[in-house]
């Protein structure tokens, strides 16, 4: 199809103004929104200087919420990766979309946020971690890593098979977008370039270029690091600390290697991503790493010297990959600012999901606890939108789908759960009548981690989870007085009300999303 369809109601062109730019190649012709999705992997809000500058610097990152708005209440649905995903195409929960964890499968026939844009005349395009194991489908162009995806010289697969690149992924991926976004894509029709990179996931291998920064930053310990979970069951049985090294490898995860170690992961990390490297990164990386790992072996770390060392170890080699992830972002806003598609491309920049960065004592997600359910959400955004700043409502990554149908004047199938986010941010003020709570579901147990089934209601101040399955447990929290989670408040004197309202409301959320696994209160 190389014209639009006529469902398309051109709701917000801002195309006018490009007429005016004189650069050597010709302006875009006036048209509907293009959309850009930008999605990492496990990145999260406190490794994001827009939100939190303790740690990292991410000049380009945040260059997408100056020019547009950051949401501060974003969340996701079910915080791991595939069910993630899916809620993105489907602008649905994961008991309606199928995908409730990452062993489940995806249906890809079902109605899908790119089916419906392609249907409209929008060229789709799907480059990166896909990660939902069926084949992608309704995009015009895609080229994906299998599964999890490598670090270093990733392999690819794309409709004509699968094909290895020589680099960093995170390079190849750019790379890849922007090509398809200069050599590849139709200059006739609207486009969606769904772009997800593989960083920031375990194992955290960071580009060679960036191996000596942050070196010699001692990062700041989170104040609850020697949490003892007391009075929250579900926390207590989790296999997620970085302090233990049954959870976080010292080999795998921190790439202390050494002939006479092994590790519960010492094989995976030796035969996997580290025998992915070519003799010249394999260079570059054993040089780096011979003195950190002779200085570690040495010094014989105990306790909570060990534990501290690791937490360092895991806090740098995140954030060298972020660093990268950085400077790439950047490459491609400089592409679209380079060639004049700023005033009709709308950019989302998130996450599949939040992490932890030593909260609790842990790596990893899944937890409705506030630093894995939220997820970093900023837009860049056409001077025709008049937001600006800061977006405090509740939001939710089932509103990605519809926002985007909103963008390009594609009506919203009854079926799709999310909300539209364009009102949002078309006007200066809120618009009234927001949703005022959030509904979570996480289904993956018994797997690794060690995280419980749980399902619970998030309002603007208080939190209620009940974990269950082989458990039965609930924890109620007031995020206004005890922000980090702390301090289980349910079934204690002077909560009996607020815990009936917020049973209340998540029976109302479980009926109206309507989730077969449920809560069934008299009310
Ligand atoms: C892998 C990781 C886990 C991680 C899951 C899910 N182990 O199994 O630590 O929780 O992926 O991550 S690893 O040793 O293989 O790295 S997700 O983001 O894809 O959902
Ligand atoms: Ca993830």
């Amino acid at each position: 199809m190389n014209t639009f369809s006529l469902k398309l109601i051109y709701p917000l062109t801002g195309a006018a103004l490009l007429a005016s730019c004189g650069k050597n190649k010709p302006a875009e012709p006036a048209r509907p929104l293009n959309i850009v999705y930008i999605m990492t992997d496990d990145h999260t809000r406190q490794m994001m200087s827009c939100y939190d500058d303790r740690h990292v610097e991410t000049p380009n990152l945040d260059r997408i919420a100056e020019k547009g708005v950051r949401f501060t209440n974003a969340y996701v649905a079910n915080s791991i990766s595939a069910p993630s995903r899916a809620c993105l195409l489907t602008g649905k929960h994961s008991h309606k979309n199928g995908k409730i964890d990452n062993r489940s499968p995806f249906d890809g026939s079902q109605q899908t946020v790119q089916q419906l844009l392609k249907e409209a005349g929008y060229q789709t395009a799907m480059i990166g971690k896909w990660h939902l194991d069926s084949q992608p489908t309704n995009f015009d162009h895609w080229e994906i890593l299998p599964g999890q995806g490598s670090y270093y010289n990733p392999d690819f697969i794309t409709p004509e098979g699968r094909k290895q690149y020589e680099g960093y992924v995170t390079n190849i991926i750019t790379d890849m977008g922007i090509n398809w976004l200069e050599e590849e894509r139709s200059r006739e029709q609207p486009f969606v370039l769904f772009l997800h990179h593989k960083v920031a996931h375990r194992n955290w291998m960071a580009d060679t270029t960036h191996l000596p920064l942050y070196e010699d930053k001692t990062f700041e310990l989170p104040a609850n690091f020697y949490d003892n979970y007391e009075g929250r069951i579900a926390a207590q049985q989790q296999e997620m600390r970085i302090a233990s090294d049954h959870d976080m490898d010292l080999v795998n995860d921190l790439k202390m290697i050494h002939p006479d170690v092994e590790t519960r992961l010492s094989d995976a990390y030796i035969h996997g991503e580290y025998a992915r490297l070519d003799p010249e990164q394999k260079a570059a990386w054993d040089a780096h790493y011979h003195p950190i790992i002779d200085a570690f072996y040495a010094a014989d770390l105990t306790g909570d010297e060990l534990a501290e060392w690791k937490y360092q170890r895991y806090m740098r080699d995140y954030a060298k990959t972020i660093q990268s992830l950085d400077e790439n972002i950047g490459r491609l806003l400089d592409y679209l600012e380079a060639n004049d598609m700023l005033e009709n491309t709308v950019i989302f920049y998130t996450s599949d999901q939040g992490f932890y960065m030593g909260e609790h004592g842990w790596f990893d997600k899944r937890f409705m606890y506030e630093e894995s359910f939220s997820t970093p959400l900023v837009m860049q955004l056409p001077s025709s939108f008049k937001k600006r700043g800061d977006v405090d409502l509740l939001v939710q990554n089932i509103d990605f789908a519809p926002t985007m149908l909103a963008l390009a004047g594609v009506e919203i199938p009854e079926d799709i759960q999310g909300e539209s986010l364009l009102p949002l941010l078309r006007d200066k003020k809120a618009p009234k009548n927001w949703r005022k709570s959030l509904y979570y579901h996480y289904y993956e147990y018994p797997a690794e981690h060690a995280v419980k089934r749980h399902y619970g209601v998030k309002t603007e101040r208080y939190k209620l989870i009940h974990f269950y399955n082989d458990i039965d447990t609930w924890e109620l929290y007031d995020l206004h007085n005890d922000p980090t989670e702390m301090n289980n408040l349910y079934g204690k004197e002077g909560y009996r009300e607020i815990t009936g309202e917020l049973r209340q409301e998540l029976q109302r959320l479980q009926q109206y999303y309507d989730d077969p696994i449920r809560e069934e209160i008299p009310i």
